[in-house]
């Protein structure tokens, strides 16, 4: 049964949820009661009340608002929480913090919509603000809720990607996969080696329209980040239950880091320039000791930054030409005995993959086919559905990206107004709401090792905040509430979008406007690559 009244419209639903008789009122006199290792999900709360309530709210022993981490709750898992609000209090519960933090969404979403635009106080006004009665019990049913940003393609200043960790938290989603390196630009910075930012931060134009164009922009475009600003930002996303997990490609889609240093690559005297066009590159790593002894290096920088226990490597989408040309590839090949110089690509990302085990991290790489991956990579399954299933078989955990279901660089609709974007098919509301990660019915035992899922923001033809925002919402907001909550149906999704929508719009999300024509990208200087 869906909620019949509006303010209960959350988004995911939670697993079990009754309306309770009254309301509490939240006001400037409010204390919170706080039990220990529930202090970072006060803080959150209080950040978020803030604006609302014009002041912080205090914390009190005798508090009527209850935040409690209680280790002996049974069935709540890590991100599980129990919520009651009534009259007379509210007590929010879980047996671990990340579960009070999922549960401070759900207080967000329960407060009246206005309350989530951050420009005025408003609990002083007429309405007050009220907490309907309710008693929630949630869990969510898959671990892997995650949102890839493209920051290579079209780079996104720290700032904003705050603001897109604050939309995904709201969400419940809990992983924000960082695209921060490809062909046509290097965002990460790696005190070593300078030239990855300085040189392939930047390219000289763009193509208009997709691969194959003939047509380009003619303007620079460029940015990075500092060390500094992405260790913030890990720990922004940390007090909101939100991993960030890097992604640094090989052995393909690496134009940018050869256009730095072209002794990366198979023929070490060409200078390349970072790639202007979109498409599937053909130049890609050479498989000399160097190449990963300098690999190694970035990763130990990207493992210092970034505590998640997943590093993503990339593996898509890598042409084999340049090492069937290459007597120093065909060489390596027949040095490791392989079959021949295309098994360089699985031989390639296994010694990357040692190093960040080695580390204590677990590697993540995209499926080209689900069976020729190292068995230590999680597989993000892109292709097709059925390589999700065969790389389960052979004992990877799967985090489902099949490109039908959940690439929003594909338009949201067939509409006019749609603004142009990758072609290739149509990702609807619905089938994104259709995603189904049931293992097939003859092999249950496979379902355990389905992580979850993830929705992909590639940027080739998004340059703007609004762009991603358009293409994230609402579709973001229907691959949550499948991953948190598969059961509850399309019917009900549709109606409690509805009340959403007021959230989306008080947040300021762009969800039914289409963007206007792209604006002049920024040229920012390029970063101080002095670390923080
Ligand atoms: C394929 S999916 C890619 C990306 C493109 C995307 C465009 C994948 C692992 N590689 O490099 O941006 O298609 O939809």
């Amino acid at each position: 049964m869906e909620p019949a009244r509006p303010e209960l419209a959350l988004v995911p639903r939670p697993r079990r949820l009754s309306a309770r008789p009254g309301r509490f009122r939240l006001d400037t006199g409010t204390r919170l009661r706080v039990t220990p290792g529930a202090e970072p999900a006060a803080d959150l709360l209080r950040h978020h009340l803030e604006p609302a309530l014009g002041r912080r709210p205090e914390q009190s022993p005798d508090g009527t608002f209850v935040l409690a981490v209680d280790a002996s709750l049974t069935g709540l898992g890590e991100e599980g929480y129990g919520l009651t609000v009534g009259p007379e209090g509210v007590l929010l519960r879980a047996a671990r913090s990340a579960g009070l933090l999922r549960g401070v969404q759900t207080v967000r979403q329960l407060l009246p919509y206005e309350a989530l635009s951050a420009d005025r106080a408003v609990a002083d006004g007429p309405a007050g603000l009220d907490l309907p009665g309710v008693e929630i019990t949630d869990v969510p049913r898959h671990a892997w809720r995650g949102a890839m940003l493209d920051v290579a393609r079209h780079f996104q200043p720290v700032s904003y990607l705050r603001r897109y960790v604050d939309l995904l938290a709201l969400h419940k989603l809990n992983v924000l996969q960082l695209h921060l390196t490809d062909d046509q630009g290097w965002r990460m910075p790696v005190a070593a080696y300078p030239r990855l930012t300085e040189v392939g931060g930047r390219r000289a134009e763009s193509m208009i329209g997709p691969a194959g164009s003939s047509r380009f922009d003619g303007r620079p475009h460029s940015g990075a980040y500092t060390r500094g600003e992405l260790a913030e930002l890990v720990a922004y996303a940390a007090a909101r239950g939100v991993t960030v997990v890097p992604e640094i490609g090989v052995p393909g889609h690496v134009r940018a880091a050869l256009a730095a240093y072209p002794e990366l690559g198979n023929r070490p005297g060409r200078r390349l320039d970072v790639w202007t066009r979109w498409g599937v590159c053909p130049n890609v790593l050479g498989v000399g000791d160097h190449v990963l002894d300098f690999f190694r290096t970035v990763l130990d920088e990207v493992t210092d930054v970034f505590p998640s226990p997943y590093v993503h490597i990339g593996g898509d989408e890598c042409p084999t030409t340049e090492w069937e040309h290459s007597p120093a590839a065909v060489a390596r090949a027949a040095r490791e005995h392989l079959s021949g110089p295309r098994e360089l690509h699985g031989w390639f990302l296994g010694r990357v993959a040692d190093h960040l085990v080695r580390a204590g991290r677990r590697p993540v790489a995209w499926a080209e086919t689900g069976t020729t991956l190292p068995l230590d990579c999680v597989v993000m399954s892109w292709r097709e559905p059925e390589h999700a299933w065969a790389a389960a078989r052979r004992g990877h955990e799967v985090v489902y990206a099949d490109h039908r279901t959940t690439y929003l660089d594909y338009a949201r609709g067939e509409g006019p107004l749609e603004p142009p974007g990758q072609p290739g098919h149509v990702v609807g509301l619905r089938t994104v709401h259709g995603l189904d990660l049931a293992a097939p019915p003859s092999e249950p035992e496979l379902a355990a090792r389905v992580l979850g899922a993830q929705g992909q923001l590639w940027t080739e033809f998004v340059t703007t905040p609004e762009h991603i925002e358009y293409l994230s919402f609402p579709r973001l907001c229907a691959l949550a509430e499948r991953l948190w909550n598969p059961a509850a149906g399309w019917p009900g999704f549709r109606a409690r979008l509805g009340g959403h929508a007021a959230r989306l719009d008080a947040l300021g999300v762009p969800h039914a406007t289409p963007p206007g024509p792209p604006r002049p990208t920024k040229h920012p200087e390029p970063p101080a690559h002095a670390s923080a």
